[in-house]
């Protein structure tokens, strides 16, 4: 390999980076899915979307992926993950390790860096650094969400006061985590829906996992949700640092969009 390093000229990187973001963005500006937040549920879900071809992008508002999968247990760095959800590590080539029947371990860096990897080589593109604040809705009966409402999440703490831009989506899916930032705001501003986020009850793990899943869906027409916002919206009990129900819920909402907008069933 050759040492020379190839001069590059600070306007070029300039261009380079503005031309190609800003062409991305005039395509994002219009998508199939706007999945919010990726944490376990959204990159899940992102990675089933894009694979049954839909345009997918997520939106992050930090500058990193995984959610909540970074810290563990207490900072101790596995998580638990149960059956049936060894199944999506298997498909996204995520090694575990068995621990008693049914219940299997995981580095939290190696989940987030397979499901990350996963969701990107399906085709979903993620944009860090982009807070959702708000949906675009059209009125009717019921009310339909068809896009959101996102500014840079530096603009956003600085509180500087500088106008958002909204992008158009078929189907809008909040996997913003225990605040459901997406459903906080859309059933405050949009009264009509009849509906509230009160916030997860206390932890029992197990109906916890049961019932984010049993209850992930469509929430009022285009907009979803998954992951803990399940718990958040419909005051179920939180689980502690056990994964199988965020990756199952990211799943299960996928599903439900790709049968909603493609007519296809997984
Ligand atoms: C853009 C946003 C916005 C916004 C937030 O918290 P997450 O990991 O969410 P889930 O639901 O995929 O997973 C929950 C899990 O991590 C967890 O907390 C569990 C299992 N807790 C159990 C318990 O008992 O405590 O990820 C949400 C992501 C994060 O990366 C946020 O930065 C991001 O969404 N986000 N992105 N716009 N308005 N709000």
């Amino acid at each position: 390999m050759s040492l020379k390093f190839r001069e590059v000229d600070e306007a070029t990187i300039t261009k380079t980076i503005v031309n190609k973001a800003a062409q991305e963005w005039v395509d994002l500006a219009e998508t199939d899915v706007v999945v919010v937040g990726a944490g376990p549920s959204g990159l899940t879900a992102a990675i089933y979307l894009a694979k049954a071809g839909l345009k997918t992008v997520v939106f992050e508002r930090r500058l990193s992926f995984g959610g909540g999968m970074g810290g563990g247990g207490m900072h101790f760095h596995k998580l638990v993950v149960q059956s049936p959800a060894e199944r999506i590590l298997e498909e996204i080539k995520c090694p575990f390790e068995r621990v008693q029947d049914g219940l299997f371990t995981v580095d939290t860096s190696t989940l987030i860096a397979k499901l990350a990897n996963g969701a990107i080589d399906a085709g979903a593109k993620i944009v860090f650094g982009v807070t959702v604040e708000d949906v675009i809705f059209r009125g009717g009966k019921p009310p339909k969400i068809v896009g959101v409402v996102i500014q840079w999440t530096s603009i956003v703490t600085s509180k500087m006061h500088v106008d958002p831009l909204g992008v158009k989506a078929k189907a809008v899916v909040d996997c913003t985590g225990h605040d459901a930032e997406v459903l906080a705001v859309a059933l405050r501003k949009i009264p009509e829906l009849g509906l509230s986020v009160k916030g997860e009850k206390a932890m029992w793990a197990a109906e916890a996992e049961k019932l984010t899943v049993e209850k992930t869906g469509e929430v009022c027409p285009g907009l979803y949700a998954a992951g803990m916002a399940v718990a958040a919206l419909h005051q179920t009990p939180r689980m502690g640092p056990i994964f199988g129900g965020m990756l199952l819920s990211g799943k299960k909402v996928a599903d439900l969009i790709i049968e909603k907008l493609l007519g296809k069933k997984n």
